[in-house]
C-alpha cells in the first residue's frame, strides 16, 4: 500500500466531532458494552498500530492483560505527533484522543486502508475508559499524558531522552458504562491469531500478567494466509500437499487469496476486507467463485475430464472440501448486508474475478497431478449431489419434507406467527413428556429427539435424510435445508436446543449444532438458535425450595437460605431433564418470564468452522484434547 501512505501530516487528520455521544449511546460506536465490547477496545487500539504496520512503520504490537480491569497495548510505529494541530490547537496526541474519528482514517488521502467493524479510532476508547495512560516515544524523547473519561488530566508532558519510537495506551475501562470489566485472554486470542495471518510478517504478542493465569502467545507468520490454511486445515486430510496461494495489486486494490482441499464435504471460504471479517460476502466472493468455477469446468472441458454430452460442473461441486482464504485491502471499502459485513464495492468483483482466474489456470497448467486430483473431488462432489437430489426427490413425493406433514412426535404450539413461536428439541421422550405437559402451548412446540442424531460431518446431504430425526427437524422447521434453505418460511424463531447438563447431553447439543451451521446455516447467523439452561441443583428448606444453575450459585443459596446452619438445606443434583416434573421444567427452564437462553451466536466463522471440525470430523486425537480443554467451546461460539 506504499502508494498511498506518503505526506501524512497533521492537517490530513479531520476534526469531526466530540466525545460526548460516545459515553452517552456507547453501543452505537463499540457494538455493545458487554463482554464483547469491551474486548472491542482492545481491537480499536490495535488496528491503529496495524495502520502504522501496513504503512511500513511497524513490526511488533504487544497486547497485555495487565489485571482484569487493566489492558496496555504496546506498538513500535512512529508514535503519535505530538506538534501542534492546525485546526485544533492542541497537539496532535490529544486531538487524536479527544476527537471523534480524528484517527488519520477519514478524508481519503491518510495511510488508513485497515480498520475495526466500526472503525472510529482510539477516542472511543479514551471516552469508554475511566483512566487512559499514553506513552509516546519519537522526537528523541518520551512523553506521557493521562485521561479519564475522555479528559485530559494535564498537558502532554516530555519526559526523558529515547532513541525508540512508539505508541504505548494503558487503559481501565470504566465500569459505570461495561456491564462487567475483565478482560479475558481466550477472547483476544482468535482475532490476534487472525490479525496476525492477515497481515503477514507483524509480530503480535498477547501476555497475561495476572497471577495464576500468566500466559504469553506471540502471533507471527512470515506466510500470512498460507498458514491461516495451514491452520484450519490441521485436523482435515488436505488432498494435496501444496497450498495454492497469490499476492497481486490491481487498480489500487491488493488481493490476497490461499485455498486448499480437503476430504470434508463442507465448503469453507473466509473472507476479509481491510482485515474485517465480511461473513455476508460480498463483491469479493462473487467475484471468485466465478473464477474458480470458469476456469475449472474449462480445465475440464480442455482435458477431458469433462465429455460433451457431460453437465457442467456447479460451483458447489468444485467448492466442496474447499478451504480459502480471501483478502482484499482496497482504499474505500463500502460494506452493506444486515450485520454490515457484506463487501460492495463493485469494482473488486472484476478485479478478484481476473487475478484468480488467470492464478488458478496458470496453478492447473503447471501442476497437472494436484488438478486431476481437484477435478476428481469436484467430479464425485456432482456425483453425489445428483444422488441428493434423487433421494430429496424421493422423499418429497413420499411428503416427508413438506409442511404439511408434519413429524408424529412434535407437539405443535397453536400461534401461527412465527416471530412469537419457540421450538423446543428436547433430549429423550420422558423429558419430551415432562416438556409437552409442562409447556404454554399457546406459543412452545416441543420436538422430543431420541437418542443420538447423526454426525452430519461425516455425511453427505443424502445420507442424512435417510434419518428420521433429521427429517423430522426439517419438516417442523419448515425452511427446508441446505442451499435450499429460506430463512422466511421458518415455523419458529426461537430453536431452543435441552438437553441434560451431562457429557452426553453435550454431546447431543454439539451434533445438533454441527448440524445447524452446516445445513441451517442462516438459522444460526441469524441468531435463531438458543440452549435452554436447566438447573443443576434444587435445594430446599422446608417450603422454601431454590434451583441453582451453578455449582457456585449453589454454595451461595445454601448459605443465604440457611446461615446458621448448613445442613439443613438439603441438595437435589438434578441428573437429567427427566428428573424434573413438568412445573419444575416450566419454572425453572421453558417459563419466558424467568428462565435464562443463550443465544448461540458465530462470533468468528473460522473459530467456529474449527471446533465443529475438531468435534466431529475423522482425526480422533485433536477431539480428545478439545473435550479436556472444553472451556473454549462457549468462548469461541460466544454463547
Ligand atoms: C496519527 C498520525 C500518525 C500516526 C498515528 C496517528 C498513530 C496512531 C496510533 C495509535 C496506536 N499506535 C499508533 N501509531 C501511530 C502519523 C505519524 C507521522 O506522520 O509521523
Amino acid at each position: 500500500m506504499e502508494n498511498r501512505q506518503n505526506n501524512y501530516n497533521a492537517e490530513q487528520i479531520q476534526v469531526l466531532e466530540g466525545l460526548e455521544p460516545v459515553r452517552k449511546r456507547p453501543g452505537m460506536y463499540i457494538g455493545s458494552t458487554s463482554s464483547r465490547g469491551l474486548h472491542h477496545l482492545v481491537y480499536e487500539v490495535v488496528d491503529n498500530s496495524i495502520d502504522e504496520a501496513l504503512a511500513g512503520y511497524c513490526t511488533e504490537v504487544t497486547v497485555t492483560i495487565m489485571s482484569d480491569v487493566e489492558m496496555k497495548v504496546t506498538d513500535n510505529g512512529r508514535g503519535i505527533p505530538i506538534e501542534v494541530h492546525s485546526q485544533t490547537g492542541k497537539s496532535t496526541l490529544e486531538t487524536v484522543l479527544t476527537i471523534l474519528h480524528a484517527g488519520g482514517k477519514f478524508g481519503g488521502d491518510g495511510y488508513k486502508v485497515s480498520g475495526g467493524l466500526h472503525g472510529v479510532g482510539v477516542s472511543v476508547v479514551n471516552a469508554l475508559s475511566e483512566k487512559l495512560d499514553v506513552e509516546v516515544c519519537r522526537d528523541g524523547y518520551r512523553f506521557v499524558q493521562s485521561y479519564s473519561r475522555g479528559l485530559p488530566l494535564g498537558e502532554v508532558l516530555r519526559m526523558e531522552e529515547t532513541e525508540a519510537t512508539g505508541t504505548s495506551m494503558t487503559f481501565i475501562p470504566d465500569p459505570t458504562i461495561f456491564e462487567e470489566v475483565i478482560f479475558k485472554y481466550e477472547s483476544l486470542e482468535n482475532r490476534l491469531r487472525e490479525l496476525a495471518f492477515l497481515n503477514k510478517g507483524i509480530r503480535i504478542i498477547l501476555e497475561d500478567l495476572r497471577v495464576e493465569q500468566e500466559r504469553k502467545t506471540i502471533f507471527h507468520y512470515s506466510g500470512g494466509i498460507r498458514e491461516f490454511i495451514r491452520h484450519i486445515n490441521r485436523n482435515r486430510e488436505a488432498l494435496h500437499e501444496s497450498i495454492l496461494y497469490f499476492e497481486k495489486e490491481k487498480e489500487d486494490c491488493v488481493v490476497e487469496i490461499a485455498m486448499q482441499y480437503t476430504d470434508s464435504y463442507t465448503e469453507n471460504i473466509f473472507t476479509f476486507a481491510n482485515n474485517i471479517n465480511t461473513q455476508e460476502g460480498g463483491t469479493h466472493l462473487s467475484g471468485f467463485k466465478g473464477a474458480v468455477t470458469r476456469v475449472i469446468n474449462d480445465y475440464g472441458r480442455k482435458n477431458g475430464f469433462l465429455k460433451e454430452k457431460d453437465t457442467n460442473l456447479l460451483g458447489e461441486d468444485i467448492r466442496e472440501g474447499l478451504t480459502a482464504i480471501i483478502s482484499v485491502k482496497l482504499r474505500d471499502p463500502q460494506y452493506e448486508g444486515q450485520t454490515k459485513t457484506k463487501l460492495g464495492n463493485s469494482e473488486i468483483k472484476g478485479i478478484v474475478e481476473s487475478l484468480t482466474g488467470e492464478f488458478i489456470d496458470g496453478f492447473l497448467e503447471e501442476n497437472p497431478s494436484d488438478a486431476r486430483i481437484i477435478m476428481d473431488k469436484a467430479l464425485r462432489a456432482q456425483r453425489a449431489r445428483e444422488a441428493a437430489k434423487k433421494a430429496r426427490e424421493l422423499t418429497r413425493r413420499k411428503g416427508v419434507l413438506e409442511n404439511t406433514a408434519l413429524p408424529g412426535k412434535l407437539a405443535d404450539c397453536a400461534e401461527k406467527d412465527a416471530s412469537l413461536c419457540e421450538i423446543y428439541i428436547v433430549e429423550g421422550d420422558s423429558a419430551g413428556g415432562s416438556a409437552k405437559q409442562g409447556r404454554d402451548r399457546a406459543t412452545q412446540a416441543i420436538l422430543p429427539l431420541r437418542g443420538k442424531i447423526l454426525n452430519v460431518e461425516k455425511a453427505r446431504l443424502d445420507k442424512m435424510l435417510a434419518f428420521s430425526e433429521i427429517r423430522a427437524m426439517i419438516t417442523a422447521f419448515g425452511a427446508g435445508i441446505g442451499d435450499e434453505f429460506d430463512e422466511t418460511k421458518l415455523r419458529y424463531h426461537k430453536i431452543v436446543i435441552m438437553t441434560d447438563a451431562d457429557v452426553d447431553g453435550a454431546h447431543i447439543r454439539t451434533l445438533l449444532l454441527t448440524f445447524f451451521f452446516r445445513h441451517m446455516k442462516p438459522l444460526v447467523e441469524s441468531g435463531y438458535v438458543y440452549i435452554a439452561q436447566p438447573p443443576l441443583y434444587k435445594l430446599s428448606r422446608g417450603k422454601d425450595v431454590r434451583y441453582a444453575y451453578s455449582d457456585h450459585q449453589m454454595k451461595k443459596l445454601i448459605v443465604e437460605m440457611s446461615p446458621e446452619n448448613k445442613d439443613l438445606v438439603s441438595l437435589q443434583r438434578y441428573k437429567g431433564l427427566g428428573e424434573m416434573n413438568p412445573d419444575q421444567l416450566w419454572d425453572t427452564t421453558m417459563n419466558p418470564e424467568t428462565r435464562t437462553l443463550l443465544r448461540v451466536a458465530i462470533d468468528e466463522a473460522a473459530a467456529a468452522d474449527e471446533i465443529f471440525t475438531t468435534l466431529m470430523g475423522e482425526k480422533v486425537e485433536p477431539r480428545r484434547e478439545f473435550i479436556q480443554n472444553n472451556a473454549r467451546y462457549v468462548t469461541n461460539l460466544d454463547i
